[in-house]
């Protein structure tokens, strides 16, 4: 099957999905570093038009301004030998003790004084790359223990934190999109905004809303046995998908961070049915960067992480070539049509009408026979089973 991606897909991965060396809490490394200009040109010959980074995945922690200065350099250049581009940054403020109680949120006001400045060297070193979007995923966010976090106030801190970022980055005319990456637990035993729900209400009560998104990741949602394609379809709905990351999981777990459509392969399917033809006539509903956030599983050298790296656009090009079939299938839009799926676009009311005409309306109501719509069979498990045998190829 010819699955060439194109710049146009917008691939991206993380720096730290293929160079994960696979330590886990159970055992040691399996794979030596992965040097950030290897990665930058094995990407670009994979097929991803972009490359995404935490500060300390380009720097190790702690390195002094020569050698910093040294390897952005040679990133920059690997950059522009590729073409390959930064479209998102983010920072890591979960791996180092300092942040064992969190970054914007512990409860030592100096942690969280100085994970503010960590993020702000971070946005200046993505805008001078062009990265559009700063992703936030607070990982150590959160407790174990109840009564030891006041959760009102962590979010307090939080907000006040991000209003701070949004501010700077505003002053500076870096012009950053913010995209929260809700998580429900791991490393904390609960972290905050646990979900793609929560992260979208918390954003919309900062100083700037407009400039605050959610960044979700499938597996994650999956943790919480939230159906990932139907959360994505409501982040659209509220205008708040401004990033997402592709993976794949196996239910309520620890976070197994699969290749995309190697855990649930149907909500797969869905969720590439509706980013690519859930726009207004059958336009694609997301227009930013297909960001896998990944790990090539433990069992892999260094070949297996480069061929799970192309798994993942394989996946992704597969599932979206299987929806366009679904799509154009007269048995399907028959289907579609007999399920009503389109009547939902209808709106309740008549246009201009009020709840004084709709109580008027005997034929709502007084001669409304209940007993004979209920009657009605919707035919969705036929419409499922086509789009299954389109996911199969099967018809
Ligand atoms: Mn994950």
């Amino acid at each position: 099957m010819p699955v060439q991606p194109t710049r146009e897909d917008k691939f991206s991965f993380g720096l730290w999905t293929v160079g994960w060396q696979a330590r886990d809490p159970f055992g040691d490394a399996t794979r030596a570093p992965l040097d950030p200009v290897e990665a930058v040109h094995k990407l670009a010959e994979v097929g991803a038009y972009g490359l995404t980074f935490h500060d300390d995945d380009l720097v190790p922690f702690g390195s002094d301004a020569h050698t910093r200065d040294g390897i952005i350099a040679n990133f920059k250049k690997a950059l522009d030998e590729t073409g390959l581009i930064v479209p998102m940054v983010t920072t890591n403020l979960f791996t180092h003790p300092v942040f064992k109680d969190g970054g914007f949120t512990s409860n030592d006001r100096s942690v969280r004084r100085y994970s503010l400045r960590k993020v702000m060297r971070q946005m200046d070193l993505g805008a001078e790359l062009g990265a559009k979007t700063l992703v936030l995923w607070g990982g150590r966010e959160g407790a174990e223990y109840d009564v030891a976090k006041d959760i009102r106030a962590a979010l307090d801190r939080y907000a006040e934190g991000l209003n701070l970022l949004a501010q700077y980055s505003e002053d500076r005319g870096y012009g950053l999109r913010f995209a929260i990456e809700p998580k429900p637990n791991e490393p904390r035993g609960d972290i905050l905004l646990p979900t793609a729900g929560h992260a979208i209400a918390f954003v919309n009560d900062l100083e700037r809303p407009e400039l605050f998104g959610i960044n979700p990741e499938v597996g994650h949602e999956q943790m919480s046995n939230l159906n990932f394609a139907q959360g994505i379809a409501q982040a659209l709905w509220h205008k708040k998908l401004f990033h997402i990351d592709l993976n794949g999981q196996h239910g309520p777990k620890f976070d197994q961070d699969l290749v995309f459509g190697h855990g649930d392969l149907l909500n797969a399917f869905a969720l590439v049915d509706l980013l690519e033809f859930g726009g207004p006539n059958g336009a694609p509903a997301y227009d930013g960067p297909r960001h896998f956030d990944y790990k090539p599983s433990r069992t892999e050298n260094y070949d297996g992480v480069w061929e799970s790296a192309r798994a993942n656009i394989r996946m992704y090009l597969l599932l979206k070539e299987r929806a366009a079939a679904f799509r154009a299938d007269p048995a399907v839009q028959e289907a579609l049509a007999a399920s009503g799926v389109a009547e939902l676009n209808t709106p309740t009311l008549n246009a201009g009408e009020t709840y004084q005409d709709l109580l008027a309306d005997r034929s709502a109501f007084e001669d409304f026979n209940p007993d004979a719509a209920g009657e009605r069979g919707y035919g969705f498990v036929k419409l499922h089973q086509l789009a299954i045998d389109h996911v199969l190829k099967a018809n």
